[in-house]
């Protein structure tokens, strides 16, 4: 038996075959789940069609999720397929590009940080928000990383959102708990994927993680995907409101 079959999983934040998420719906779908994935807008669609059809589905939808309508319209249109939701991955997140790097304050301003909370971690509690009629015996799984925990040089602002995010899932795992619905964060080491590239000096973090780390390599999306099957899995069933890193060891360290 396969440690998700006949799951269903919602897979939110493929941008390419480098996304997290990509390697989430890769093990997801090597696992048994049966898979939909939504994407930005039109200019990745092609992109996310030819990624679903590689993992046997046509289920494709876009959704950028600052518009509270898309993400009502991909629930409805998701239900309509499944009638329930067993897995939510969401594996998304923005800050403007300006204000991941240097000093912390000098390019802050009120705009970026709303969008950074509102993409970053409000959209997991919207998501939750719509889906929740359809949820049963459900998983949700997110991206977090160390920067919500520790000061992290130039990824600023994001780290804030991410801190949100953190205890976003544990507010949702108490709430969504009671109907046997579970939220986990994993808090993955650095991956270079589009996104992080936008983040100040991040190939110099790559590779100083690979030096310094316990396990002396950087961590795959594939990595990713094994733990987010796993927590999405029954053998996971008494874990919710969780942060799992999934950094080779990098947050036990002292210093990072
Ligand atoms: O080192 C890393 N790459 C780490 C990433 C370490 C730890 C955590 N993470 C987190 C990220 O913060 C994010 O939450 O993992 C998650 C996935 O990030 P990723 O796989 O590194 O990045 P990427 O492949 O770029 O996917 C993120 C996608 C966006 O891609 P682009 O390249 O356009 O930024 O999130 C999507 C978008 O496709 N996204 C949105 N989707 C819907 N609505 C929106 C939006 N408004 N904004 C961004």
């Amino acid at each position: 038996m396969k440690l998700l079959e006949n799951k269903k999983a919602l897979i939110f934040g493929v941008a390419s075959d480098r996304s997290i998420a990509y390697g989430i719906a890769k093990q997801m779908h090597f696992h048994g789940a049966e898979l939909a994935l939504t994407y930005l807008n039109e200019r990745f669609e092609k992109r996310v069609k030819d990624i679903a059809a590689s993992f046997d589905s046509n289920l494709v939808h876009p959704c950028d999720v600052s518009n509270e309508e898309e993400i009502e319209q991909t629930i409805q249109w998701i239900a309509n397929q499944w009638k329930e939701i067993d897995i939510i991955v969401h594996a998304i997140a923005f800050a403007p590009t300006e204000l991941l790097g240097g000093d912390y304050l000098e390019h802050m301003n009120k705009g970026g940080f709303t969008t950074a909370h509102e993409i970053s971690s409000y959209s997991l509690t919207s998501i939750c928000k719509k889906a929740r009629p359809y949820l049963n015996k459900s998983s949700i799984v997110t991206l977090s990383y160390i920067g919500a925990q520790q000061a992290i040089p130039s990824y600023n602002v994001m780290g804030v959102a991410k801190a949100s995010l953190e205890a976003n899932v544990r507010y949702l795992a108490a709430c969504l708990g009671p109907t046997g619905n579970r939220v986990n964060a994993i808090s993955a080491g650095p991956i270079k994927t589009l996104s992080a590239l936008a983040i100040k000096g991040f190939k110099d973090k790559l590779e100083h993680d690979k030096n310094t780390n316990p396990m002396r390599e950087n961590v795959t999306q594939d990595d990713v995907g094994h733990t987010a099957s796993f927590l999405c899995s029954n053998y996971a069933k008494a874990i919710t409101g969780e942060v799992i890193y999934v950094d080779n060891g990098n947050h036990i360290l002292g210093a990072n």
